[in-house]
């Protein structure tokens, strides 16, 4: 959005500042193309004016509750508009249809209850404040009303409040599509209901979010004809694997970890629990304990939960044993057995948890120690057992804890799926999105960049339907309107998952060649794309990578890449956990099929998450799909503090893209009648009674001499309107400083 403003002295203008982003002020001098800002803090500044953005001094100061209302629609009204909200605790604004949530990281009970649901089921939409009961509304009724599937994104960074947002719209979904008083389990209950159950198993603190959702999620709500729900299905992506072994301070593992160390004694005394500081899983980080949460409590939630999503006690029970041995493998160390390269539990303790896993996977003692201390070669004709180091061997328990985690929870979701149950006869759906956001860290591995190219493949999505809405609204009013540029990150998607050459591929490829590390697999990236203007290799590195995303460079460490990328199961400990004794362990671990189980088979995780996302956009773009963006207003996880350029960073990785698509086309619409009333006076003399409004409003263009408006009639069946679309919300600017500094104007969006 370059600004074109015609700057006088005394213009009110928003300034550059390094502090806060945008500094609103008074223009006190114009030199050529520079001018002196006196900001309302009490500096002044020197600036370009292609610098500066118009204000409108006649803002109100508790905001608007559409961004399409504001005079201006740039980046420091915008931002403005938000913070001047949240400081009244109005944390929704609209932007056209797109709700934008900031998180107020306090509770407004009152917001949300029952009350609150019966008053946005009889509203329109945009007749009462905005909020998330208000998109669920409209989806339901564009649902019902023109039976087209619908879905909502939520999208936003870790912590900006995405799973909070979703579990608003479900309950909302599940209040005007539930049935009343019905009895026992309801489809809607357990819709609902899996919420805190995934989150037990999915979820941790993190130092971005006391309750991060370490996995994304898909719930497809389906209705009947009467606009019942009916059936309901749970998708879930990548659940991050490593936390279960490894954590940094002050992050935590999965809740259900600590809840199980919370357990009431029996349960405590059965699955041989002591506290959790003495577990090596859990104790890699100081914290174990979170604010305003009792894990005790949580623990019989989360089984009484279990109840209602249709996990049996006996299920329970092997589930939080499975748990507990998990706990025990991980406090299992080793040294140097007698020969070289050999390990053994390192002492008595090590004896002592390994015994207790083996006991609470109901498998054997021995062949567990072996699984994690051995290794067979299996040859053509015979079979070889070597011993692994005791650094090999922590690699190994590590594994096998990684393994079984990520089985259980994927037994969790499908249980969950098939008690629910789906309804084959489901004319129409309404899914809800809750996937992690883009992230840039410091260093960012593998699971950074499937979460990233998740967020380019939404961002396609996103400005390809704002796009389009925004084309049929033109096609609508018959203005001519050839969009030029909207940025298409097809590029990026090319250059990660094309099927011959992506990084995706290339990768694969990688994991199969016998002898590639990082580095050579770095190499070859750094080969194939020398040229590509999304790709570049950092200087001073031998392995890692930049992509340039839409919303900025990400550096990618390739160390763990390739192991990260393959999903296997060490055959010993498929041979050892599929002869458990427990039915429910050994379920975990189906026998594999006869070619799978002969060569260690490499599954590719990369390419089957890139196949889960195409199946993702597939569903999606069945469906009229409607956002919600959420923003962080800050890092501290605290109330009452709004950082604007925090803010504006989020905004700018999308939002703002929306507005410029809709800034590039006509975003200024206005009747005739209501145009010369207020414009009238910048050329009187056409007033004179003798024309219409339509021509008046010609002569008036005219005379001031703008460009690039069109008048257009929009004819609708019940009412004709006429209107004077005005291209740029700058050009209305320059129009208006022609003649006065402070003349406020008031611009709408049809829509
Ligand atoms: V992550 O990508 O899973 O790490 P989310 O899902 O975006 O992240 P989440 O919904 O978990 O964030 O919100 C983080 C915290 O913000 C919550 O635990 C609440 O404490 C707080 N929050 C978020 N939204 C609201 C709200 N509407 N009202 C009150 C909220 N608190
Ligand atoms: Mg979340």
């Amino acid at each position: 959005m370059a600004a074109a403003v015609h700057v006088e002295v005394e213009a009110q203008v928003w300034v550059e500042d390094p502090d806060v982003a945008w500094i609103d002020g008074e223009v006190i001098e114009v030199n050529g193309d520079q001018i002196k800002v006196k900001c309302t803090s009490g500096k002044t500044v020197i600036a370009k004016v292609s610098n500066v953005y118009p204000k409108d001094a006649e803002a109100s100061p508790c905001g608007v509750d559409d961004m399409t209302k504001l005079a201006y629609l740039h980046e420091p009204g915008v931002v403005q508009n938000l913070k001047s909200r949240y400081d009244i605790n109005e944390i929704y604004t609209y932007t056209g249809n797109i709700l934008i949530a900031v998180n107020p990281f306090r509770r407004f009970p009152h917001l949300y209850d029952s009350h609150m649901m019966e008053q946005y089921k009889r509203a329109a939409f945009g007749e009462l404040s905005p909020h998330p009961f208000a998109v669920a509304d409209a989806a339901y009724r564009l649902m019902i009303n023109e039976g087209v599937s619908q879905s909502i994104l939520v999208s936003g960074e870790s912590g900006a409040g995405k799973t909070e947002s979703t579990k608003l719209l479900m309950r909302y979904l599940a209040y005007v599509g539930g049935r009343a008083a019905a009895e026992g389990r309801t489809v809607e209950q357990q819709v609902l209901e899996s919420n805190p159950v995934l989150e037990a198993f999915g979820n941790a603190k993190t130092v971005r979010n006391n309750n991060s959702s370490r996995f994304g999620k898909f719930v497809e709500i389906q209705f009947d004809q009467r606009g019942r729900i009916s059936g309901a299905a749970i998708r879930t992506y990548l659940l991050e694997r490593s936390r279960v072994c490894q954590i940094s301070d002050p992050e935590r593992n999965y809740h259900c970890f600590y809840m199980l160390c919370s357990a009431p004694p029996e349960d405590i005394e059965r699955y041989k629990l002591e506290n959790p500081r003495t577990f090596h899983y859990l104790n890699q980080s100081n914290c174990f304990e979170l604010d305003e949460v009792d894990d005790s409590k949580e623990y019989l939630a989360t089984r009484r939960a279990m109840d209602v999503v249709g996990i049996s006690s006996d299920e329970q029970d092997a589930i939080f044993r499975v748990l507990a041995a998990i706990l025990h493998l991980g406090n299992i160390e080793f040294s140097e057995g007698k020969e070289i390269d050999s390990s053994i539990p390192k002492d008595e303790n090590s004896w002592f948890h390994l015994r207790t896993a083996a006991e609470l996977f109901m498998c054997n003692v021995k062949v567990l120690e072996d699984s994690l201390c051995k290794r067979i070669i299996v040859t053509r004709d015979e079979s070889i057992t070597k011993g692994l180091d005791p650094e090999a061997a922590v690699l190994r328990r590590d594994a096998l804890a990684k393994i079984v985690y990520s089985r259980l929870f994927d037994w969790i979701v499908n249980k969950i799926n098939n008690s629910i149950g789906q309804d084959p006869n489901s004319k129409f759906l309404i899914g809800v999105l809750d996937i992690y956001g883009f992230e840039s860290f410091k260093t960012n591995s593998f699971e950074q960049f499937c979460i990233n190219l998740t967020n380019e493949k939404l961002q396609q999505h996103f400005n390809q339907h704002v796009f389009k809405m925004e084309q049929e609204e033109y096609t609508k009013e018959e203005i001519n309107w050839s969009y030029i540029e909207f940025i298409d990150n097809q590029d990026v998607l090319d250059l990660i998952e094309k099927k011959r050459g992506g990084i995706i591929a290339l990768l694969d490829e990688a994991c199969l060649l016998p002898r590639s590390t990082h580095e050579t697999f770095a190499q070859k990236l750094y080969q194939t794309f020398k040229n590509h203007q999304r790709f570049s290799k950092p200087k001073l590195t031998r392995s890692d990578f930049i992509i340039r995303h839409y919303a900025g460079d990400v550096t990618y460490q390739t160390e763990l890449f390739l192991d990260k990328n393959k999903d296997y199961v060490v055959a010993e400990h498929q041979a050892l956990l599929s002869a458990s004794k427990c039915p429910f362990v050994s379920g975990l671990f189906p026998p594999l099929s006869e070619d799978s189980s002969k060569s260690s088979k490499f599954s590719s995780i990369g390419s089957r998450f890139k196949q889960q996302l195409q199946a993702l956009l597939e569903t999606l773009n069945a469906t009229e799909p409607h956002y919600i963006r959420c923003v962080k207003p800050n890092n501290h996880l605290k109330p009452g503090i709004f950082e604007n350029i925090n803010v504006l960073q989020q905004l700018r990785c999308g939002v703002l893209e929306a507005i410029r698509i809709s800034c590039a086309g006509y975003p200024t619409r206005r009747a005739f009648d209501e145009f010369v009333y207020r414009f009238g006076i910048l050329a009187p003399e056409v007033l004179d009674g003798s024309c219409d409004e339509i021509t008046a409003t010609k002569r008036l263009l005219e005379k001031v001499d703008l460009k690039g408006y069109q008048v257009t009639m929009e004819v609708n069946t019940s009412l004709q309107v006429s209107r004077l679309t005005l291209p740029k919300y700058l050009i209305i600017d320059t129009f208006l400083r022609k003649a006065f500094v402070n003349f406020s104007i008031i611009t709408y969006n049809s829509t």
